[in-house]
């Protein structure tokens, strides 16, 4: 029996997919709501094939808890929140689920961690919270790091089909962990030392920042120059080795807007590249800013409470607001004593900022200026609907005559 700790967007759909594929599955968490709210049949988050997954795990058997289980294996799939000003990632809850398991698990039991941490944490955190316990790593306890690679908004799939890293201190354990991913994974599972698959999982999300922040670059200087920097994507796109990435709002989400963080933090006189990287990501709200007021004074817009942000989420077609550049934006217009920007996600159906509206017309009705945030399925079906409206689209999919971008 396996026991998923954290049943959150990575732990629950691991969870869920292992137990649609045979494996005995007991999912815990220490928030009872959400529990209550699984234990009722419902899924706490929106993906496509989230829903058909979880009736699959529920028709297999999955159960939930509250309680951490005596069993065999463990999967840590808990956050990790990084602390904004060390750039540090902050361990607290994996060294807190670890200590749980601990006081339940068996001698021989395999603890496997799936968060995302910062290269060392397992040999500076993790192992000492094993061995004050009285365990020796390796005879009584072993210890695996399967880091996930997900994407939200196709999660379902890649968990089915990515490729995935085991990382272990010995070759028998990891692949014994590898068979239990290979119960449903579809991809080539590598199986490598903790250590490698820690660095691997947070050079992969820096990868990504480093050549998104290379692509809001080049909208930086496009824009200084007034030249058109999707047509020079498009084309230095067709070089048989040049594939750049799409210039946006700004980077969010709980990944890589972080994760490479983690790399400045631990090594802040080498990770010179990432760092400024990040900065650039990070500039992006702010450079949307800017570019509202220019508008608004090409266009004669005097009233910036009749200009309206479309999508508060930071990506299209998922519900996460965590980090967003909308989020930040927002947060950037309060620093400039220019608060009272309106606000709309189809997505987000709670109040969450102020300004915020929950319905399509009425948010157009009270706006003169549309500002595209995320690319929603949404604002792509109703794009006519902004022909009158004078509209800054930050992600290069409205082609309406008179349309600004970045
Ligand atoms: N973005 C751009 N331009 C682009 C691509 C993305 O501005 O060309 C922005 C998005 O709008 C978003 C942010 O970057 O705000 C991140 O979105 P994303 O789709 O690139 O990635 P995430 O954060 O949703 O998921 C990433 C994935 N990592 C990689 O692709 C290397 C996923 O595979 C990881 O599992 C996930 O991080 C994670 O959990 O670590």
């Amino acid at each position: 029996m396996i026991n998923v700790i954290g049943l959150g967007y990575i732990g629950l759909p691991t969870a869920l997919m292992m137990a649609s594929h045979g494996v005995e599955v007991i999912g815990t968490d220490y928030n009872k709501e959400l529990v209550d709210t699984l234990r009722a049949g419902y899924t706490t988050f929106k993906e496509d094939g989230i829903d058909e997954l979880f009736q699959a795990a529920l028709n297999a058997g999955i159960k939930f808890s509250t309680e951490y289980q005596v069993t065999d294996t463990y999967i840590v799939s808990v956050p990790t929140p990084y602390d904004k000003f060390s750039k540090k990632v902050d361990a607290c809850y994996v060294i807190s689920a670890v200590k749980s398991v601990m006081a339940v698990c068996p001698k021989g039991a395999t603890v496997v961690i799936e968060s995302t941490i910062s290269p060392g944490t397992i040999d500076k955190y993790v192992r000492p919270v094993i061995e004050a316990n009285g365990f020796t790593i390796g005879e009584d306890i072993h210890l695996v790091h399967a880091p996930e690679r997900i994407i939200p908004g196709n999660m379902v799939y890649e968990l089915l089909h990515n490729n995935r890293t085991i990382g272990a201190d010995n070759k028998e354990i990891g692949e014994k962990v590898k068979a239990l991913y290979a119960s449903f994974c579809q991809g080539e599972i590598v199986v490598t030392d903790i250590r490698t698959a820690e660095m691997t999982k947070v050079v992969e999300n820096t990868f990504r920042a480093v050549n998104i922040a290379f692509a809001n670059e080049l909208a930086k200087i496009c824009r200084h120059d007034n030249m058109d920097v999707y047509e020079i994507i498009r084309i230095c796109n067709m070089h048989p080795r040049v594939n750049i990435l799409q210039p946006g709002p700004g980077v969010g989400g709980h990944c890589i807007s972080v994760d490479p963080w983690f790399l400045v933090g631990d090594y802040p006189s080498l990770a010179k590249v990432i760092d400024e990287s990040m900065r650039t990501n990070d500039g992006m709200p702010d450079f949307v800013l800017n570019r509202i007021y220019e508008i608004m004074k090409e266009k004669g817009l005097k009233e910036i409470g009749r200009v309206g942000l479309y999508g508060l989420t930071y990506k299209e077609n998922v519900d996460d607001m965590r980090e967003s550049p909308t989020l930040q934006l927002l947060e950037s217009q309060e620093r400039h004593l220019a608060t009272g920007l309106k606000v709309y996600d189809p997505l987000i159906t709670k109040d969450v900022v102020a300004n915020q509206f929950h319905d399509l017309d009425t948010f157009l009705d009270a706006v003169d200026m549309v500002v595209i945030m995320v690319a929603h399925s949404e604002i792509r079906e109703h794009m006519v609907e902004l022909k009158n409206k004078v509209v800054l689209d930050t992600r290069n999919i409205c082609n309406l005559d008179g349309v600004f971008k970045l």
